[in-house]
């Protein structure tokens, strides 16, 4: 099984700023925390971060026909990017939202998440914990 891991727009700024919210760890942290974990579940990964819309959306039509799920967590771009929802629809894999933080707990402009509808689960809240969830829930998927 193939997973792709997507991350949107200043997660590469993880441990910086803000460790109330996000935590001390680093991005470099959550690529290590997730690999390890694919390779103990058997299962191969592939980490892509961007700042850029664009860039997000080349990648999710990149994995057409070649990934088996997504987990993504599209940042600031999960309360306003048409463009990745339609990518994800485009794709048809199957895929899963994540959020580090307890985005219903926040401000108002989060708790609007255009990509939600084309997701099979969300998970918020769970820190780093949230995207091997997600995984959990891919394997359990492609049962
Ligand atoms: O909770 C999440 O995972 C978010 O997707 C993170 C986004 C935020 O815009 C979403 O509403 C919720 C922000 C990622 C920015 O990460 C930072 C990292 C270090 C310092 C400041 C922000």
């Amino acid at each position: 099984m193939k997973i792709l891991v997507i991350n949107g727009p200043n997660l590469n700024m993880l441990g910086i700023r803000e460790p109330d919210i996000y935590g001390k760890s680093t991005y470099a942290d959550l690529c290590r925390f997730i690999t390890d974990y694919a390779a103990q579940k058997g299962i191969e990964v592939k980490l892509f971060q961007s700042n850029h819309e664009g860039a997000l959306v080349d990648e999710i039509q990149a994995a057409y026909q070649k990934f088996d799920g997504i987990v993504i967590n599209p940042a600031a771009y999960t309360h306003t990017s048409v463009a990745i929802l339609d990518a994800v629809k485009s794709v048809g894999i199957p895929t899963v939202e994540v959020h580090i933080s307890a985005v219903e707990t926040r401000e108002d402009f989060r708790q609007v998440s255009y990509i939600r509808q084309a997701c099979i689960k969300t998970i918020t809240g769970l820190g780093f914990d949230g995207y091997l969830r997600a995984i959990d829930i891919l394997i359990e998927n492609g049962k």
